[in-house]
């Protein structure tokens, strides 16, 4: 929630910068406010208005209200379906939505926020099981198997953006037509982003299944990033860059990717967080328990230069009166005494 307290508790955890989220993904939904959403067959929740973008006055007052706690507003993360579901979809109302997004990227540029990171998917982040995954018992998420259910008409990326949709199901596409939708967002937008001071940043799939509810995925190994890349040269055209996913992928070497990436300069600001196992056996852990060496990412990354944003992206939930808060300030303290040891090394 973007609350002054928790401003005020980032900044004391040591955050210099922060990404937000304005999309609510609960609206309908059993309440889990404060934990990542998992959601049913139907999604998280209801989509936003569709009438409603998000005005440069709320982007600049919520600028105020981060700088006013020693902040810096780095992001603002995931559009809203109800904004851009036909973009996704290639559905009638395509044309208008694809203005929507440039009116959100040209009022983001307005206020000086750098950077939207976007998850170009049509099943979203569906899949995902919750249970006592991490460290002592921590609840977390993760994956126990494939999940093909088919989507329902009306919904896109594990929201339903229209709940008079008639019953059917949506669909399924082909992969080359997924890319294909992508290419032509990214040619209609970047050149507006490019222009409005905004650099858009790609999430992968996550979790990095070729499908999900039988819908195709675009980023879902590590090499799929380079075909975003060279769909346009733009240099808005980045990625938000998921160790978590990148780890939970079944090819390639997630220090090999983070090398291979944070040298071509193209990295909007990195996810940063741990996992055990692969697609589709994989579970979330605590930032110091997963495969992943996360000292030895943040050595690549140096190395090459990056000088952008890590956040935690998620963490399990701690046992106390404050699960969320608890897990992030443990993933921030781990991150800053590794940036330390990194100084001095
Ligand atoms: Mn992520």
């Amino acid at each position: 929630m973007l609350t002054r307290e928790n401003f005020a508790f980032a900044r004391q955890a040591g955050a210099t910068h922060l990404v937000v989220h304005l999309v609510d993904y609960f609206r309908g939904a059993a309440p889990q406010r404060d934990d990542q959403p998992t959601g049913t067959d139907l999604g998280w929740g209801l989509a936003g208005d569709p009438g409603r973008l998000w005005t440069v006055d709320e982007l600049l007052t919520l600028r105020r209200e981060v700088e006013a706690a020693g902040l810096k507003l780095e992001a603002v993360e995931n559009f809203d379906p109800a904004h851009w579901h036909d973009v996704l979809l290639d559905g009638p109302q395509r044309a208008q939505q694809i203005e929507n997004v440039k009116t959100v990227i040209r009022r983001l540029g307005r206020a000086g926020i750098p950077v939207m990171g976007y998850n170009f998917s049509l099943a979203g982040v569906a899949g995902r099981t919750k249970g006592p995954y991490a460290r002592g018992g921590a609840t977390s998420v993760g994956m126990e198997g494939a999940y093909d259910v088919p989507m329902p008409l009306g919904m896109v990326w594990n929201m339903v953006y229209d709940p008079a949709a008639p019953v059917g199901m949506v669909p399924a596409v082909s992969s080359e037509e997924l890319w294909r939708r992508l290419g032509a967002f990214l040619a209609e937008v970047l050149p507006v982003a490019q222009e409005a001071g905004v650099r858009l940043a790609a999430h992968p799939d996550d979790p990095p299944m070729a499908t999900i509810r039988g819908q195709p995925r675009l980023v879902f190994q590590p090499r799929h990033y380079q075909r975003l890349i060279d769909l346009n040269p733009s240099p808005a055209n980045q990625l938000e860059f998921c160790i978590g996913s990148l780890a939970e992928m079944t090819e390639g070497d997630v220090y090999e990717a983070v090398d291979h990436y944070s040298q071509q300069h193209r990295i909007g600001y990195v996810h940063f967080r741990n996992v055990r196992g692969k697609v589709p056996h994989y579970r979330e852990t605590f930032i110091d328990e997963g495969d992943v060496d996360m000292l030895r990412v943040l050595q690549i990354l140096k190395r090459n230069q990056f000088d952008g944003v890590l956040i935690p992206d998620h963490t399990p939930q701690m046992t106390c009166a404050a699960p969320w808060h608890a897990g992030m300030a443990f993933a921030m303290g781990y991150m800053k005494a590794a940036l330390r040891t990194l100084e001095t090394a």
